[in-house]
């Protein structure tokens, strides 16, 4: 199993453009569907280049045959030929066909996932994607997902409108609020993979990356099972560290005064915040403006929306993101520096399902806490199959 996110051996990068299938212009075909996209595409690619030659070289023919060779130059009377007619009507019109029945076979194939595919939900919101596993394992910006698998990707967004993009597997789709869009693929080799947003959404649309780890069903099942790699314990003050560029709050919070989307974090504890519940930023401010952003709106910033992270970050978390405020405030305890002991729990990623999946914003009543999920077993099958 790997370690680190980053362990991945045999990851495709640029390098390798001519090998599996990749050309000048296109990223190697990383998904079992890629072929039909660039197959399609690079009909399109030369048809289009011979037909902009044979059409401009004769073009130039006739510019210099036609040309005029004397003031008392007169053009002949041109008549109606039926053979060149038809050709310019039906060669164009079967050219055109083809290229229709091509792609919407390769449509068909991309849009309709295999009945055995393993659901995985995609939540986009500025800036980052956060991955969940149908048994309740949510990944920030990060997933892992078995080789040689059908993979169906159940995506909406928290805010605006995003796209999901990977380049190696030629799946890309717009990502919407208030509704459902679905990708599949299949990886048939083991690598990481870039995900990019491909619809402007903003600011920091540019740093909205996640990225896909294609490995082994070993690794896959100790994910599934454990959670994320997780480095094992960390003090408060660096969990918290790890959350703020993990999760991206990096991309709205500054830490070192400059402004952003969002206030800066640095030298914020303490602060009095009038109007809040608690009127200073403390813990009880600190969750709540993580997990409800609407309660209380920091003064200047009423047209600036903060994601809410409820149902996506647990109460370590929260804490440790805290103590990072607390410690870019030159307010750190001795106890934001502790690591804690014995409990593997407190930095795992894992966390609880946050809703039903028809309604995302509505918290479950009864959680399963990270610690009481069920052990993915070897011999049970990958994931639930869709039933049609
Ligand atoms: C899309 C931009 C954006 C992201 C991403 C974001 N925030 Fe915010 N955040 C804001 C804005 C805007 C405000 C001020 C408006 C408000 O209070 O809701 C804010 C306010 C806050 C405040 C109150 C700050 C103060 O000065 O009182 C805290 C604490 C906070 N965010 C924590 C976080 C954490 C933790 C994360 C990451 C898990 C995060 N934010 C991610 C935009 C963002
Ligand atoms: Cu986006």
């Amino acid at each position: 199993m790997q370690t680190t996110p980053d362990s991945t051996a045999g990851a495709p990068t640029r390098q390798s453009f001519w090998t599996e299938g990749g050309s000048l212009w296109l990223p190697p075909q990383e998904s079992t569907t890629a072929h039909e996209i660039d197959w399609l595409f690079n009909f399109i690619l030369y048809a289009s280049i011979v037909l902009t030659l044979l059409v401009t070289a004769a073009m130039v023919y006739f510019v210099w045959k036609y040309r005029r060779r004397s003031h008392a130059d007169r053009p002949v009377d041109v008549h109606e030929s039926k053979w060149l007619e038809v050709s310019w009507i039906v060669v164009p019109t079967l050219l055109v066909l083809f290229v229709f029945f091509v792609g919407f076979r390769a449509y068909v194939s991309t849009s309709i996932p295999p009945s055995d595919a393993v659901t995985i939900n995609v939540k986009a919101q500025k800036w980052s994607w956060t991955f969940e596993y149908q048994n309740g394992t949510n990944v920030p910006n990060e997933i892992w997902v078995p080789v040689g698998t059908p993979i169906r990707l159940e995506m909406t967004s928290q805010d605006v409108l995003h796209s999901f993009y990977v380049p190696e597997f030629r799946i890309k789709h717009d990502v919407l609020p208030n509704r459902y869009a679905y990708v599949w693929f299949e990886a048939p080799r083991e690598g990481t993979y870039q995900v990019l947003c491909t619809e402007y959404c903003g600011t920091a649309h540019s740093n909205m990356g996640a990225r896909i780890h294609v490995v082994g069903r070993e690794a896959y099942y100790a994910i599934l099972r454990d959670g994320p790699p997780s480095g094992g314990p960390m003090a408060p003050v660096d969990l918290g560290a790890q959350l703020y560029t993990q999760r991206n709050c990096n991309t709205c919070h500054s830490v070192d005064g400059s402004a952003g989307v969002g206030p800066s974090w640095q030298n914020i504890w303490g602060q009095p915040r009038p109007g809040s519940a608690s009127g200073v930023v403390d813990d009880a401010y600190v969750a709540e403006a993580i997990l409800y952003p609407q309660a209380y709106i920091v003064p200047g910033y009423e047209n600036a929306n903060m994601p809410s992270y409820d149902g996506q970050l647990n109460e370590e978390q929260v804490a440790g993101l805290a103590a990072y405020i607390r410690e870019v405030s030159g307010a750190a305890t001795e106890a934001d520096r502790v690591v804690p002991t014995g409990d593997e729990e407190a930095t795992t990623t894992a966390q609880p399902p946050e809703g039903g999946m028809g309604d995302p914003g509505v918290p479950v009543a009864d959680p399963v806490a990270p610690g009481e999920r069920e052990a993915v077993r070897e011999d049970e099958p990958l994931g639930p199959t869709e039933e049609r």
